[in-house]
């Protein structure tokens, strides 16, 4: 199968890694002239020391070629505009394979987009960049794919799963992302509004107490939804994440002292419009959601 990828971050090449080595032909669909210019025509990967390099086509949104197999890596808050930029490459038997933090995108895809096959995702796999286009991967974790739209079948999941990309079906997908975005609810803008690392929101009354009502808000939006959370409290869970994270910076933390857009409006944004939605007040999620959009671009 012949897969463009649009977002070159560290998962993008992360799954460009995993395509070609489970004999997929890749493009990288790159963001504009600078970034086209910047690349060689080959990325790394550094995997336990083991060093493979890529030569790898890329070109602009603004090539013609069609696109039948669309990955989607970029930010959450950059995924719509980033397929509207591919938009008129694609046909009705285009698939559309989305991974990234957040929900909100994958639903507009999908109402926005009805005859086309989308699927969504969520990753635990880890990565780097140590310069641009060399990436270094930081840990295997575990992917979920399932498909959010009427169209398409199974296919794309057996097309793709393999030892290279070892991935899971999801049959209910939603409540996957829902999981994902919970844990993202309770650590995320915390860590940036702290400005800490994961496992120092354990650390502090303060900043447990925060975490703690966070969690219960969102247990009560997603209860509200007919979503099934985690078999223990979400605080819980949260709790353990952060512990095993304990020494990374969350995405959002980067984000924000890195002076770059955040993904708030897809995560905790997301969640305080569900609450409205469902009538339920989440005046935690919405203090934190204030405070980051004061602080962010
Ligand atoms: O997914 C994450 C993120 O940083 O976006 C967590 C789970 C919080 C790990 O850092």
């Amino acid at each position: 199968m012949h897969w463009h990828i649009l977002g070159a971050g560290a998962i993008g090449l992360l799954w460009a890694d995993k395509l070609i080595r489970s004999g997929h032909q890749v493009t990288l669909i790159l963001r504009n002239q600078d970034k086209l210019d910047q690349y060689s025509g080959e990325f790394s990967i550094t995997d336990d020391g083991q060093e493979t390099r890529h030569k790898v086509d890329a070109q602009l949104a603004s090539e013609a070629e069609p696109v039948s197999n669309l990955l989607i890596t970029t930010k959450s808050f950059a995924s719509t505009a980033a397929f509207n930029s591919v938009k008129s490459r694609t046909s009705d038997s285009t698939r559309v394979l989305l991974l990234h933090n957040g929900m909100g995108p994958q639903q507009q895809l999908v109402e926005e987009n009805p005859t086309l096959e989308v699927w969504a995702g969520s990753t635990t796999d880890g990565a780097y960049f140590s310069a641009p286009f060399i990436l270094i991967r930081a840990g295997k974790g575990e992917t979920r794919i399932g498909r959010l739209s009427q169209q398409g079948s199974e296919q794309l999941f057996n097309e793709l799963n393999c030892d290279q990309n070892p991935l899971l079906l999801e049959t209910d997908i939603i409540s996957v992302l829902w999981r994902k975005l919970a844990i993202n609810c309770a650590i995320n803008p915390l860590t940036a509004l702290f400005n800490c690392r994961n496992g120092e929101l354990l650390k502090y009354d303060d900043r447990r107490a925060a975490m703690a009502q966070i969690c219960k808000e969102v247990e009560q939006v997603a209860s509200a939804l007919n979503i099934t959370l985690f078999d223990c409290k979400l605080m819980e869970q949260a709790w353990n994440i952060a512990e095993l994270t304990g020494q990374n910076h969350s995405s959002m933390q980067q984000d924000v002292s890195q002076g770059r857009p955040t993904e708030i409006e897809t995560i905790t944004g997301y969640l305080c419009q569900e609450a409205e939605r469902m009538g339920i007040n989440v005046p935690a999620n919405q203090m934190t959601l204030d405070a980051i959009r004061s602080i962010s671009l």
